[in-house]
């Protein structure tokens, strides 16, 4: 081993975002703060080959998500995944990215779908099989919320893991609950006096699976994959119902530019409009500080689906109101570490 390797955190001058790829850069930190994808044991999940988009923050967390969880488990892990990108880019018959055992389920039903399995796992006398559902906001929010919310309430033995791009990108681009108020989507068109999304007002999955009580419930971000792998490797060594809500821009869906993808995922946490926190058995245990504050134009103006927020009034009347729910997630969950950050 080097000796850089095995270089305590005292002496470290660097610090984590100052180093270059996060594969590659990782390597010169500590081995405690090295990522997953920073040794050469890792198990590559989501292999080469796929069929994402350049830049698709799905594919990345997923990478992320699904690596950290078989280090966790000896890559005794079996996920099951509904359909939307995810499925759709990894998988077009008769091929696979996945280096794990993966199923197919409905839109709506991964959630019962592996609940199911990790029943079987018990009948079987397997414990040490873990068992992982995951889908985008559109098959997590809405068609499949009655069976996520049943996983939740029986508690079952699933880690579900939702890849938040704020949309059903899959079938081009239609609104979803989990899709910001005033976005322009395929079926949110930017016109009239509300131009944009006039819903999105606050439906909050991770809130909502807060409420049902179960062990673990945290949101994460590819703009901070370090706390995104702490976060599944903290899930997969609990049991019951556990959820991670992950935000992945998608540069298709938001008109952004795909080199910008982490850019714009460290925007939405910094301006307020994604909080990142953690809860356990139905309690907030802590949230991720706001490093610099910036107002929420920093975030939504590099994508085409707010361009109209800066073309007209109506649009500047929107702004305000966007940036009202980042002020007021930044109070809710104290994202800011010192008064008068703001
Ligand atoms: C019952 C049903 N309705 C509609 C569809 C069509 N459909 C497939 S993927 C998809 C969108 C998926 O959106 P989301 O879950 O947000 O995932 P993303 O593609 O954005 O990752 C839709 C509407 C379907 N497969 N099944
Ligand atoms: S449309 Fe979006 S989520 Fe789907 S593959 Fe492309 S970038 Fe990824």
């Amino acid at each position: 081993m080097s000796e850089r390797a095995t270089m305590p955190d005292a002496t470290q001058k660097l610090h984590f975002y100052q180093k270059g790829t996060f594969t590659v850069g990782n390597r010169l930190v500590s081995e405690a703060q090295r990522s997953v994808q920073a040794s050469i044991d890792r198990s590559n999940a989501l292999t080469c080959g796929h069929r994402a988009c350049q830049g698709c923050g799905e594919a990345l967390g997923a990478r992320y998500a699904i690596d950290a969880a078989m280090r966790a488990t000896g890559g005794n892990i079996i996920a099951a995944n509904a359909t939307g990108c995810l499925e759709v880019f990894t998988t077009p018959y008769p091929e696979t990215s996945w280096q794990t055992p993966w199923l197919h389920s409905l839109f709506g039903n991964a959630a019962a779908v592996a609940s199911g399995v990790a029943a079987a796992m018990r009948v079987k006398g397997r414990p040490e099989v873990r068992v992982i559902a995951q889908g985008g906001d559109g098959g997590t929010t809405d068609i499949g919320f009655g069976c996520l919310s049943g996983m939740f309430e029986r508690n079952d033995d699933v880690l579900y893991i939702c890849y938040d791009n704020e949309a059903y990108m899959n079938t081009g681009v239609q609104r979803s609950s989990a899709t910001p108020p005033a976005a322009r989507t395929a079926t949110t068109p930017a016109m009239g006096p509300e131009p944009g999304n006039v819903f999105g007002t606050g439906k909050s999955v991770p809130k909502i699976a807060i409420a049902h009580g179960i062990p673990y419930v945290a949101t994460a971000t590819v703009a901070d994959l370090h706390d995104l792998e702490r976060k599944v490797i903290k899930a997969m060594g609990m049991h019951g119902a556990r959820y991670i809500h992950i935000h992945v821009p998608c540069p298709l869906g938001w008109g952004s530019a795909s080199h910008d993808t982490i850019r714009l995922a460290r925007l939405a946490v910094e301006c307020g409009l994604f909080p990142v926190y953690e809860a356990e058995h139905g309690a907030v245990t802590g949230s991720h500080k706001i490093r610099r504050h910036v107002p929420v134009e920093d975030y939504l103006k590099p994508q085409k689906r707010f361009a109209h927020l800066f073309t007209s009034d109506e649009g500047k009347k929107r702004l305000a109101m966007v940036q009202a729910i980042a002020d007021r997630n930044i109070v809710e969950y104290g994202l800011l570490e010192r008064e008068g950050d703001a």
